[in-house]
């Protein structure tokens, strides 16, 4: 429960930024700018902005487009590989102009993590020109580095072919540099949720991360230090059984487990996802030759596509201990094999560690919110 809700101005700036930011990147258009869309975390935004182009994310978190995107694929489908593919096919998604971005991309690039994705890409192509970097699926093999900065290599044509800009080292640098600055601005916020009584909770802070990829990197980061300087002037507590919410993304749209968690008096402190630590955690080497830097820091990144995925399982104890964690709850969307696969491999670690685990796998449809809230009430009256 929050027990100070003063209200913090600076995270409207994050939640009313959508028409700012669509009116942002029209401007890039006439301008001449190319428009890069992304689907994940493995693509280095620092690649695309060192180009001159622009970046926005387009995992889709809502519901409303699966609809359209059924009529291509299959029910059983992860909702977010279906709500992506629909914002860009559905007529109506650019009519109500509920997600006009989609419209103004002009290449994709994306990446071969999960098998759903993959294939939803080759549909993909035939809407806006898709571009799938490959990966390397096991990242301890001793060849992954090598294969990885080859597919950036790669990667670095492509968009220097659609830009007509040639991406140096000076530029590269320069983009690493300032999303560091990012990510230590993220670390700085997550060090104030370790407190007892955290100033920020996971659904506002959520909200931020939702909008890591999607803003333009300059606007988030002035946000983010806007914000910081509000939380530290204002009394703000927050308590409640402290949960870690670890697992698939929550893309925009999507807030359904984590508002339920929240409302019925858990207390999110750190979310173990890429909306969360996944995408800010690891800083790139910044004396290091920048292509070789960008490859060792985002082949780290743990996600579930991978195998072995030690690293995930060491960062999840890691996080349980640095944020003090009553619980886990281990959210997976349907579908997502890696994620559900993984699970069984978590719920041992933490066993082990005395860490009670909740385990929710759910969709973007609100028919198993009832359910979900029993169970939660019944996880957090075991935890208080
Ligand atoms: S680095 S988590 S953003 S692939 S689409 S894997 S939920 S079945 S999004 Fe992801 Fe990159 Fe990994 Fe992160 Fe599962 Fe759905 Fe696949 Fe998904």
């Amino acid at each position: 429960m929050v027990e100070d809700s003063i209200f913090l101005r600076s995270l409207d700036l994050f939640k009313d930024a959508f028409p700012g930011r669509i009116n942002q990147i029209l401007k890039s258009k006439e301008d001449g700018k190319k428009i890069v869309g992304t689907l994940c975390l493995y693509v280095p935004d620092e690649i695309i902005y060192a180009c001159g182009a622009d970046r926005v994310i387009l995992c889709g978190g809502r519901s409303a487009p699966i609809v359209a995107a059924e009529e291509y694929l299959p029910r059983n489908l992860c909702p977010l590989i279906k709500s992506s593919f629909g914002s860009v096919i559905d007529q109506k998604c650019s009519k109500t102009k509920s997600c006009p971005h989609f419209g103004l991309v002009d290449l994709i690039v994306a990446e071969a993590t999960c098998d759903g994705k993959k294939k939803m890409y080759e549909l993909l192509d035939k809407y806006i020109p898709t571009y799938v970097m490959d990966l390397p699926q096991k990242p301890e093999n001793q060849n992954a580095l090598e294969y990885y900065i080859k597919e950036l290599d790669s990667l670095k044509d492509v968009l220097e072919k659609l830009t007509g800009n040639k991406i140096t080292d000076v530029l590269l640098r320069k983009e690493i540099k300032s999303a560091n600055e990012t990510r230590r601005l993220l670390h700085a916020l997550y060090e104030l949720r370790k407190r007892d009584s955290p100033p920020i909770r996971g659904t506002e802070m959520l909200k931020v991360l939702q909008q890591m990829h999607f803003l333009a990197p300059d606007e988030f980061r002035k946000n983010l230090v806007l914000l910081l300087d509000e939380l530290k002037v204002k009394k703000r507590e927050s308590s409640g059984p402290r949960i870690m919410i670890s697992g698939c993304p929550m893309a925009s749209g999507n807030m359904k487990v984590p508002e339920i968690i929240e409302n019925r008096g858990g207390l999110i402190v750190v979310e173990e996802s890429c909306t969360g630590t996944r995408a800010f955690w690891d800083l790139v080497d910044e004396n290091k030759e920048p292509m070789r830097a960008l490859a060792e820091r985002y082949l780290k990144i743990p996600c579930a596509c991978m195998s072995p995925n030690d690293r995930r399982i060491a960062q999840i104890l890691q996080l349980a201990g640095d944020f003090n964690v009553d619980g886990v709850v281990y959210y997976t969307l349907q579908f997502c094999h890696g994620y559900n696969v993984e699970k069984y491999r978590v719920g041992e670690a933490l066993k082990q560690s005395g860490i009670p685990l909740l385990s929710i796998e759910t969709d973007y449809s609100g028919a198993d919110s009832e359910q979900i809230k029993t169970r939660v009430d019944a996880f957090l009256e075991m935890l208080e």
